[in-house]
């Protein structure tokens, strides 16, 4: 029965399972677990990880979480398949693999796991990254560095002149990582740059590399891609006038209306959530911008049937979560008085496919 693997494709924990079941050839199931609607919070997940989060491995009757502790048996069970990465027929090797794979446990991912915090989940949550965060870690990620600078002078890999699960372990953070405006800590460090160039190249991450986006257009174009045969064709794959209408559309979706709506959202929503008072100056400036998007959209809507055109897309899908929390504030209005726009949103927000997330999207009203 082929190893079960349960997690998100963009989680820097799971694809540290996924690139070394990869690396050791093993063919597995990739179960995804959707942590959106907390589905990793509640009873069959936390039977499998009573700690409610992700990945976790079934392999049979085994249950393992702890990523790390995944790739270990990843490694021992596998060990003659694909690279040895637990250096298993050398005491003193497989001792110097632990201690560069405790090296990046404790010291590596304690100090870029909040700058990646910060850079990407914060902003995705509607937060400013918190630069004292972010200037405190980038302190103490220098020394981490300079350590694995000189380690790294001397051989070629963390634990010696092979390729291990230290190195492997680094790979999902650091990707994150290199795309942050702090990526230069590892460009300027030589040995650091060329481990980092050899390690990201390897086949086994090219292979999950596609899936790790934080920005969720991205994730659904990727979905709508790849499964182009099933459901409705959100992309117009087969037009491609019409899918140059989807990707205007969507645009106008990112940069017109979502920043506008976000920051209503925010202050009817997220601040008094964090026992702030809702700030009526930024709600006013952003009615304002966001009556200027709705009438384009109520003209548009009154000669096609949804944004792109007669037919439903990602560009309407790309509406559907922040106009829930929008006609949930005291500012509905803006969109119920404009009938078209009433009438589109009347249908997105009725489809199947939202019925089925919109019960876990409270914010704590219920
Ligand atoms: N030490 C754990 C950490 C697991 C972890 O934090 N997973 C994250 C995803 S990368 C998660 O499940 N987050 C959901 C949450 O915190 O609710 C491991 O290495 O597997």
């Amino acid at each position: 029965m082929a190893l079960k693997l349960f997690g998100l494709a963009m989680s820097t924990n799971t694809t540290r399972a996924m690139i070394c079941l990869h690396e050791k050839e093993v063919d597995f199931e990739f179960v995804p677990v959707n942590l959106f609607s907390g589905e990793h919070k509640q009873s069959p997940f936390l039977s499998k990880n009573p700690f409610g989060l992700i990945p976790v491995l079934e392999d049979g009757d085994l249950t393992l979480f702890e990523s790390r502790a995944i790739t270990t048996y990843v490694a021992e069970k596998f060990k003659e398949t694909g690279p040895d990465l637990i250096r298993h027929n050398d005491t003193k090797e497989a001792a110097l693999v632990k201690v560069w794979t405790e090296v990046e446990s404790h010291y590596y991912d304690p100090t870029v796991s909040p700058i990646i915090y910060e850079y990407f989940v914060a902003p995705f949550q509607g937060k400013e990254p918190n630069q004292s965060v972010i200037d405190t870690n980038i302190e103490k990620l220098k020394n981490v560095l300079d350590v694995y600078e000189a380690k790294l002078s001397s051989t070629k890999y963390l634990a010696g002149d092979f390729y291990s699960l230290a190195d492997l372990s680094h790979v999902s953070e650091t990707h994150y990582f290199m795309q942050t405006p702090c990526a230069s800590l590892i460009n300027d460090l030589p040995y650091v740059k060329a481990w980092w160039e050899d390690i990201s190249s390897r086949p086994a991450f090219k292979k999950v590399v596609e899936g790790m986006t934080f920005e969720s257009r991205a994730i659904t174009t990727y979905v709508a891609e790849k499964f182009k045969e099933t459901g409705p064709d959100l992309i117009r794959h087969n037009d491609t006038k019409e899918a140059a209408l989807v990707k205007v559309w969507t645009e106008v979706e990112s940069h017109y209306y979502d920043p506008t709506v976000s920051p209503i959202i925010y202050e009817y929503f997220v601040a008094p959530f964090q026992g702030k008072e809702p700030n009526q100056s930024v709600i006013d400036t952003n009615i304002e911008k966001l009556k200027n998007v709705l009438d384009v959209y109520e003209a548009k809507l009154s000669s096609t049937k949804y944004l792109a055109g007669d037919f439903y897309s990602l560009a309407d899908l790309s509406h559907v979560s922040e106009t829930h929390y929008f006609m949930q504030t005291p500012c509905a209005s803006l969109i119920n008085d404009l009938p078209y726009v009433k009438a589109w949103w009347e249908d997105i927000s009725s489809r199947p496919a939202f019925k089925k997330v919109v019960e876990g999207m409270t914010f704590g009203q219920k």
